[in-house]
């Protein structure tokens, strides 16, 4: 059996030895064609028979040294980075407390401004005041249309119902009517009056002035001194003394006659 074994084994190296050379050959071709089909394609599996080792090659000569590397280019700038997210930081401390101010100094006084208008109270008032006032002159109407004979003058009404009375009565019948015994102002007044006698058929009217207080000064009802009269040419003569009282005749002149004899009278009413 050991002869056996040892003429296998002489076998097997006796082939080996014939094979190796073969297998060396056979090696450098397929190195050959590796290598020129590696130059000319990019990808080829040309690996070694697993049971052939390679053959080692011979160190090379060491190379020279190397110069030192340059710092590299500066690369193009980056792009714009997303904004960041703001964050409220804490609050600061606190500053220094400031100087009180001190107040101005007073400017000049302005314009006075335009009248406002006016305000209630006012309207009110000047309301009542006009409704007064047309109260009193529908009294003043109502006084004169109660009269049969009404003229109106300026700013009066004579008024006479054609009755006779003595100087005191005919004072206080025009008083009680709302007015005063008649007295013309003027040449105006006169005349109105005088023009009266032809629808009263009167002679005389009494007019409110005498010279009672003082003989020959004639005066109004206030005692204040006329500042119009009409008399007739030696008048006022005071007859007999006894003429203290002024009367107006149909021809629209003045007379002083008694006061105790009745004359139509007349009265003057204001108008408001
Ligand atoms: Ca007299
Ligand atoms: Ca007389």
């Amino acid at each position: 059996m050991i002869h056996i074994l040892v003429f296998q084994t002489e076998n097997k190296m006796a082939l080996l030895s014939h094979l190796f050379p073969a297998l060396l050959l056979l090696q450098s071709e397929l190195q050959l064609i590796c290598g020129a089909e590696t130059a000319g394609l990019q990808t080829l599996n040309c690996p070694a028979p697993p049971w052939v080792p390679g053959t080692p090659g011979h160190s090379g000569v060491p190379g020279r040294d190397g110069r030192d590397g340059k710092d590299g280019a500066v690369g193009p700038k980056g792009e714009k980075g997303e904004p960041g997210l703001s964050v409220q930081g804490p609050p600061g401390k606190a500053g220094p407390a400031g100087q009180i101010g001190r107040e101005g100094s007073t400017g000049p006084k302005g314009q006075k401004g335009d009248p406002g208008p006016p305000g209630t109270d006012y309207l009110i008032r000047s309301l009542q005041s006009e409704l007064q006032h047309l109260k009193a002159r529908l009294t003043t109407i109502e006084k004169a249309t109660s009269f049969d004979t009404i003229k109106k003058v300026g700013q009066k009404y004579y008024v006479s119902n054609g009755q006779k009375a003595k100087f005191d009565e005919g004072l206080k019948f025009c008083t009680d009517a709302g007015g005063k015994l008649v007295l013309p102002r003027n040449e105006a007044e006169n005349k109105v009056l005088a023009a009266m006698h032809a629808g009263l058929g009167s002679v005389y009217f009494l007019l409110g002035s005498s010279d009672k207080e003082h003989e020959g000064q004639f005066v109004d009802l206030n005692n204040t001194p006329l500042v119009f009269s009409n008399w007739a040419p030696n008048e006022p003569n005071d007859h007999q003394g006894k003429e203290d009282c002024a009367a107006m005749q149909s021809n629209a002149l003045w007379n002083d006659v008694p006061c105790d004899i009745s004359l139509h009278v007349v009265c003057e009413i204001e108008i408001e």
